[in-house]
C-alpha cells in the first residue's frame, strides 16, 4: 500500500499551491496604475466589460475603444430568447458565437446574457403558457447553456423577475405564471448544462436597499439555504441624475449572503452628477470584495439604447468622457483594495489527464489540467468512476460526488492558469480507478 507515497505526493502538490498563492500576491502588489480600463480593473482582480452589439464589430471606432479598455463583454441582444431560439427548437447561434469568437481572440471574458427573461421572448413562447411552456424554457435554458459550455464567465439565469413598486414579490408574467419555482428550476438546469459558468441573477431598480432589492435579497438567501445553485447577482445599474446613498451597502449585504456581485449594465443620465456618479459605482464595486466586475451598457453614447441622455463614458466620437476619467482614477486609487474571492476567468478551454498509482483495493489519480490557448480562470474535471469505486480524499480541489459521475473543481490558488499553464490536483479512491478519462471544462 502506498500511503505514505499519496501523502508525499498530497504534499508537493500543496506547496506548490502555497507558492503557486504567493506568486500571484507577488504580481499583484507589484502592479502599477493602468492606462486602461480593463488593465486597471485587472490590477485590483476584477474585469471592466461593455454589452455589445455585434452588428457594430465592423465599425472601427467602435471595435478600437472596444478592444482597447475592455476584458469583458456581454451581448445587447444577441443572446437573448428571441435571438437563440426564434422557433421551437431550433436554435440559432451566429450572434453569439461572433462575440464569444472575438472575446477569445482579444483575452476578454464573456457574460452571458440571458436565458430567460420576460422580454424579448420568441412570438411562439409568448403565445405558451402552463407546463407547455415550463418545459420549453428548461429546454431554451439546457441548450442554449450547453452550446456555451465553458465559453461564460457568468450567465443571467434569469433577468428582472421582481415587480417594481412597494411590494418586494415577483413581476407577473407567462414564466411566472408557470409557478413560483420557476427560477430555481432554470438555475438547476443551468448548473447542470454548464458547471463552470457563475450563475447570476439580474435585475434594475435594485441599486440601493428598497423593497424590490430586498425581495431579491430574500430570494438568495433562500436559495443559498436550500442548496438552489446561485453564485452570484447582477445589479444593472441603469442610473438617473443621482446614487442612492446605501449603493455600496446594498451589494455587501448580497456579498454576506455568500454570492459574488456585479454591476451588470451600467449607464448614468448626462449632467453635472455623471462623472461622480461612475466613480461612486466604481469606488463601490473596489470596497466589496466579492464584487468581481462592472459592464457598461454599451461603448459610445451614441451605441446607448438611452438615446440622447448620453449616459456612456465614450462620445459618438469614441473620446474618452469626463466620466471615463473618474471611473479610471478610481479603478488606480488606493492600493489595498482586496480582490474578489474568486478570480473573474476568462474564455478558453482546458485539458485534462490521469496518471494512476494503483494496489489492490486503491489508488491514487493524479490529474494534470493544462489551459487552453486563453487560460483559465476556474475549471471543472469531471469524470466516471469504474462501479465499485469511490473517491475518500481529494486534495488540491473540490470533489462533488463520490461514486459514478464525479466532478472536481478548482480551490482558490489554482483555477487562474496563463495560456498552457498546468496545475495538478489528486484524490484517492477505494476500489479501481483503471480506464478513467477526465474531461476538463474552462471558465
Ligand atoms: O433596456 C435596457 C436593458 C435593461 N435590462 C435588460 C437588457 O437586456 C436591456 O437591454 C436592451 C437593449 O439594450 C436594447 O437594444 O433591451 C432592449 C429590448 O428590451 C433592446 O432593444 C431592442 C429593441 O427593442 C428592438 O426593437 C430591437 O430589434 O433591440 C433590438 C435589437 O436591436
Amino acid at each position: 500500500m502506498n500511503h505514505a507515497r499519496a501523502l508525499r505526493a498530497a504534499v508537493t502538490i500543496a506547496v506548490t499551491g502555497v507558492l503557486a498563492a504567493g506568486m500571484a500576491m507577488t504580481l499583484s502588489t507589484a502592479a502599477s496604475a493602468g492606462t486602461t480600463l480593463g488593465a486597471s480593473a485587472a490590477e485590483k482582480g476584477r474585469y471592466f466589460g461593455a454589452a455589445v452589439a455585434t452588428g457594430k464589430l465592423s465599425d472601427n471606432t467602435y471595435v478600437t475603444v472596444l478592444n482597447r479598455e475592455f476584458n469583458s463583454v456581454v451581448a445587447e441582444n444577441e443572446m437573448k430568447w428571441d435571438a437563440t431560439e426564434p422557433q421551437q427548437g431550433r436554435f440559432s447561434y451566429t450572434g453569439g458565437d461572433r462575440l464569444v469568437s472575438h472575446a477569445r481572440a482579444n483575452g476578454m471574458s464573456v457574460r452571458g446574457h440571458t436565458l430567460l427573461w420576460h422580454g424579448q421572448q420568441p412570438g411562439w413562447a409568448q403565445g405558451m403558457s402552463g407546463s407547455a411552456l415550463r418545459s420549453a424554457a428548461i429546454n431554451h435554458v439546457t441548450q442554449v447553456a450547453t452550446h456555451f459550455r465553458g465559453q461564460i464567465y457568468a450567465w443571467d439565469v434569469v433577468n428582472e423577475a421582481f415587480a417594481d413598486g412597494g411590494g418586494g414579490g415577483r413581476r407577473d408574467s407567462n414564466l411566472q405564471r408557470t409557478g413560483n419555482d420557476w427560477i430555481e428550476a432554470a438555475f438547476r438546469a443551468a448548473r447542470a448544462a454548464d458547471p463552470g459558468a457563475k450563475l447570476c441573477y439580474n435585475d434594475y431598480n435594485t441599486d440601493g436597499i428598497n423593497a424590490k432589492s430586498t425581495g431579491v435579497y430574500n430570494m438568495v438567501r433562500d436559495f443559498t439555504s436550500r442548496g438552489v445553485p446561485i453564485d452570484c447577482v447582477g445589479f444593472q445599474s441603469h442610473l438617473g441624475t443621482t446614487i442612492p446613498g446605501d449603493y455600496q451597502a446594498n451589494l455587501q449585504r448580497f456579498a454576506d449572503l455568500g454570492v459574488d456581485v456585479q454591476i451588470t449594465e451600467l449607464d448614468v443620465m448626462t449632467g453635472g452628477n455623471q462623472a461622480n456618479i461612475y466613480g461612486t459605482v466604481t469606488r463601490a464595486c473596489l470596497a466589496v470584495s466579492r464584487c468581481t466586475g462592472i459592464t457598461v451598457w454599451g461603448v459610445r453614447d451614441c451605441d446607448s439604447w438611452r438615446g440622447s441622455d448620453n449616459a456612456l463614458l465614450f462620445d459618438c466620437g469614441g473620446n474618452k468622457k469626463a466620466a471615463y476619467t473618474s471611473v479610471l482614477n478610481a479603478l488606480n486609487a488606493g492600493g489595498t483594495t482586496p480582490s474578489p474571492t474568486t478570480p473573474p476567468p476568462g474564455p478558453g478551454g482546458c485539458s485534462a489527464s490521469v496518471s494512476l498509482n494503483s494496489w489492490t483495493g486503491g489508488f491514487v489519480a493524479t490529474v494534470t489540467v493544462t489551459a487552453g490557448s486563453s487560460g483559465t480562470n476556474g475549471w471543472t474535471v469531471s469524470m466516471t468512476l469504474p462501479g465499485g469505486a469511490s473517491v475518500t480524499n481529494t486534495w488540491s480541489a473540490t470533489a462533488s460526488g463520490s461514486t459514478g459521475a464525479v466532478r472536481f473543481t478548482n480551490v482558490d490558488y489554482n483555477g487562474r492558469l496563463g495560456a498552457g499553464q498546468v496545475t495538478e490536483f489528486g484524490f484517492q479512491g477505494n476500489g479501481s480507478g483503471a480506464g478513467l478519462t477526465p474531461t476538463c471544462s474552462a471558465s
